[in-house]
């Protein structure tokens, strides 16, 4: 559904990346790939895809930009996660969602645009060439990985629905299912999560709407079908399994803040200098790295500074954490 075929890449498409990555692809198949050809995860899922597994999203635009480090494995990105729906461990999201439904899927846009109604997220999707972005994610428990997701600027989605200039933040929540999120029968959170943005924020070219991770669609643990992916900002922010978006005119209220205000602001923008009350923020644990691997520094911003830091200017960081 999410794949389009080969043969639907309209010659305008063809952009010098694609390209690249066919020829790469090719070299790969003459076997003339070289060390200093590394595959990019696009050509790694090709190539788990050509071995007979799950289909990958064939036209996708792969990633101009990459971190400093290496993309984390599938199996760190797809048995460490944090998606409380399914229990509040790290294997529980992986071990506990396989009776999530993720298809068909509906989202509900609405309030403050002109084109407000019920998506099926084909429709939502189809229209927009994929893009690979590969993505340090920060969580405020203080480590970290690196992502390759796929997706589709989140600018490009909901200038669709006409936003009205009265719309000063979007709203998302996650899909309400207790039957399918076990997570839901518990008080851990006030269900559903509710995340939101300032529409500067979300307008910002970094910001995310996922589908897939790895050139595959995502997996129930990383928030099938549709999730948010916002890289300068504590992971709780970057809201999974969503089906309402909503333009609003005031702040809405998030999950985390209101669950513990003063641990979790509604900004959440990584920052070393404003410590979480009960750790550090200075530092963080790459997942992956090893058993005697090190902490590594935490960049302002997650190290995204340079692109948005001017979002903020005239903020009081310490006072809106
Ligand atoms: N609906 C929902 N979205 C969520 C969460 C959650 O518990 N429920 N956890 C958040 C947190 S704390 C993090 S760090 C990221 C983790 O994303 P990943 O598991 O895909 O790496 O998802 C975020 N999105
Ligand atoms: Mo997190």
């Amino acid at each position: 559904m999410l794949i389009r075929k080969p043969e639907a890449i309209r010659p305008s498409e063809i952009t010098p990346e694609s390209v690249y990555l066919r020829r790469r692809e090719w070299l790969r198949r003459a076997g003339l790939a070289s060390a200093g050809l590394a595959l990019s995860p696009l050509a790694v899922a090709q190539r788990r895809s050509d071995q007979g597994q799950t289909p990958l999203l064939k036209d996708v635009q792969p990633a101009t930009q990459r971190p400093g480090r290496a993309p984390n494995s599938w199996e760190d990105i797809t048995t460490y996660n944090n998606f409380y729906e399914f229990g509040t461990g790290k294997s529980d999201p992986a071990r506990h969602s396989g009776d999530f439904s993720p298809a068909p899927w509906n989202v509900r846009v609405g309030g403050a645009c002109a084109k407000p109604g019920d998506y099926a997220l084909e429709d939502l999707v189809s229209p927009h060439r994929l893009q690979e972005r590969i993505y340090r994610l920060r969580c405020v428990e203080a480590w970290s990985m690196v992502i390759p997701w796929v997706g589709i600027p989140l600018r490009e989605l909901l200038l669709r629905f006409e936003p009205e200039s009265s719309a000063r933040f979007v709203r998302f929540r996650t899909v309400m299912r207790p039957e399918e999120m076990p997570g839901q029968r518990r008080g851990i959170l006030d269900w559903p999560y509710e995340e939101g943005l300032t529409v500067e924020e979300a307008m910002h070219p970094l910001t995310l709407m996922a589908v897939g991770v790895y050139g595959r669609e995502l997996p129930n643990q990383n928030g099938a079908p549709l999730r948010l992916v916002v890289p300068w900002k504590y992971g709780f922010k970057s809201i999974k399994s969503i089906d309402t978006i909503e333009f609003t005119r005031r702040r809405p209220a998030t999950s985390w803040n209101l669950s513990a205000p003063r641990e979790y602001g509604f900004y959440a923008n990584v920052n070393p200098d404003v410590d979480h009350p009960r750790w550090s923020q200075a530092s963080e644990r790459p997942i992956g790295a090893g058993l005697f691997a090190g902490r590594i520094p935490t960049q302002p911003f997650n190290g995204y500074a340079d692109e948005v830091a001017g979002l903020y200017t005239g903020l009081d960081l310490r006072r809106n954490y």
